[in-house]
C-alpha cells in the first residue's frame, strides 16, 4: 500500500519548511509572505528500515529497495476558501488520493513571521482548517446529490444512497468531519468514501511546529493543540521545522548530537513515519531474490494472497502459497539455507495473516 501524506494548514505556518524537512529536498520554496506556495510539490522518499540493510547482508545481494513515503505540499487554506477567499481549495483535488493528511500548526512566536490572523491560535487555525475541508467536502458531496436526484427517478435502487448523502450532506455542512459521521462504518458509507475520496475521512496527524527552545519544554500552543487533537483521538507530532532543516547538511553523527541537545530523540521525520505506521495500522514485510532485497506495506491482518497482490496481481491471482521466514530468525540462524536445514521455514496459504517482519517467498501459478 503507497503510503502518500498531503500536508495541510493555514498559510505561513511552516507548511512548506516541514515539507522540505521531512523530504530532506529544498523542492519547496519557504518565505516569509503568505502564499508563498501555488503549485503543489511533491517528494517520494525511501522508507528507513534497517532491517532491510540487514536482510540484503544475510541474503548476500547489493540492491535494496525500500517502500516508499510520498509528500504533498500545497497552498495554504484560509477562511472562506471554499468561496475562492485566499487562493481558494483548488489545490485540494492534489490530496484527495492521499492515505492520511499532515495538518501543520503554528506553535512558534516569531514577530517576525507573518501570521494571517493576529497571533497563533491553535483553536481557532485548526478550526479554520478542518471547517474549509469538510465544505470542500460538501461541495463534492452537493454535485454528487445532483446527479442522484436525476439518476433516482430511472432507478429507484439509488434511494438509499442519495437519503444517505442527504444526512451526510447535513452533517457536513455544519462543518462536522466525514469520520464523525454516524453512518461512516457502514459498507454503504465506506463504497460512498472511495468514490468521493473525502479528505475529512482521512486520518489526521497534527504537526505542532514549535521554537527550537520548545521542543524539550511545553508552551501554550502545544498544549492547546495537544488538548484539540484529543477530542478528536488524532495524534500529535511536535517538530522543530527550522531545526530540522539545519539538520538536512549534518552527517548522522551530528544530528543524534544536535538532536540531543534540542531534547528531541528522533528527527521530525522519523516521527511521522511512526505515527503513520501507527495512526494506519501498517507492517511491513520483505522479499528477496538473488539480485535485490525489498520492503513491502500492508495493513495488519493482511491475508497472504492480499499481500502477493502487493507485488503484482498475477501473484494474488494464482497464489499457491507462501515461504516464510521470520526476519528474527534469519538474524539468528544467519542464512537462508540454515534456516531451511532446521526446519524452520514455514509454508502458509490462503488464511495466513502476514506479520511485521516475515520474510515471504510467494508461489503462484497463472
Ligand atoms: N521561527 C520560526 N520560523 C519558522 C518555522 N517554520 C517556518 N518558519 C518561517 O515561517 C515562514 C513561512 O514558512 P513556509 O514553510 O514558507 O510556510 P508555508 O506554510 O508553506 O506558507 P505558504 O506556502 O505561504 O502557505 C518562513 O519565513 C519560515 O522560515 C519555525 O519553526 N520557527
Ligand atoms: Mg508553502
Amino acid at each position: 500500500m503507497a503510503l502518500r501524506i498531503g500536508i495541510v494548514g493555514l498559510p505561513n505556518v511552516g507548511k512548506s519548511t516541514v515539507f522540505n524537512a521531512l523530504s530532506g529536498t529544498q523542492n519547496a520554496m519557504v518565505a516569509n509572505y503568505p502564499f508563498c506556495t501555488i503549485q503543489p510539490n511533491h517528494a517520494i522518499i525511501p522508507l528507513p528500515d534497517p532491517r532491510l540493510e540487514e536482510l540484503a547482508r544475510l541474503v548476500k545481494v547489493s540492491e535494496i529497495i525500500h517502500s516508499t513515503i510520498e509528500f504533498v505540499d500545497i497552498a495554504g487554506l484560509v477562511k472562506g476558501a471554499h468561496k475562492g477567499e485566499g487562493l481558494g481549495n483548488q489545490f485540494l483535488a492534489h490530496i484527495r488520493d492521499v492515505t492520511a493528511i499532515l495538518h501543520v500548526v503554528r506553535c512558534f512566536n516569531d514577530p517576525n513571521v507573518v501570521h494571517v490572523s493576529a497571533q497563533p491560535d491553535p483553536k481557532e487555525d485548526i478550526e479554520v482548517i478542518n471547517i474549509e475541508l469538510a465544505l470542500a467536502d460538501l461541495q463534492q458531496l452537493e454535485r454528487k446529490i445532483e446527479r442522484l436526484q436525476s439518476a433516482v427517478k430511472g432507478d429507484r435502487k439509488l434511494m438509499p444512497v442519495l437519503e444517505m448523502c442527504q444526512r451526510l450532506e447535513d452533517h457536513l455542512a455544519k462543518g462536522a468531519s466525514a469520520e464523525s459521521f454516524p453512518e461512516s462504518n457502514l459498507e454503504s458509507f465506506k463504497e460512498l468514501d472511495h468514490e468521493m475520496r473525502f479528505l475529512t475521512a482521512k486520518p489526521i496527524l497534527y504537526v505542532a511546529n514549535v521554537d527550537e527552545r520548545c521542543l524539550s519544554t511545553n508552551n501554550p500552543y502545544l498544549e492547546e493543540t495537544k488538548q484539540l487533537a484529543k477530542k478528536q483521538d488524532a495524534r500529535v507530532v511536535v517538530i522543530c521545522a527550522k531545526l530540522e532543516q539545519e539538520l538536512q547538511d549534518m552527517s548522522q553523527e551530528e544530528r543524534g548530537e544536535y538532536l540531543a541537545l534540542a531534547g528531541a530523540e528522533v528527527t521530525g521525520l522519523e516521527q511521522v513515519i511512526r505515527q503513520s505506521f501507527q495512526m494506519l495500522d501498517l507492517i511491513s514485510f520483505f522479499t528477496f531474490n538473488e539480485k535485490q532485497t525489498r520492503a513491502w506495506n500492508v495493513q495488519r491482518d493482511c491475508l497472504a494472497p492480499k499481500a502477493a497482490g502487493e507485488i503484482h496481481t498475477d501473484l494474488e491471482r494464482g497464489f499457491i502459497r507462501a515461504e516464510v521466514i521470520p526476519i528474527e530468525t534469519l538474524k539468528k540462524y544467519g542464512s537462508h539455507a540454515a534456516v531451511k536445514a532446521a526446519g524452520l521455514m514455514r509454508l502458509e496459504g490462503k488464511e495466513y495473516h502476514v506479520q511485521d517482519g516475515d520474510v515471504i517467498y510467494f508461489r503462484f501459478n497463472v
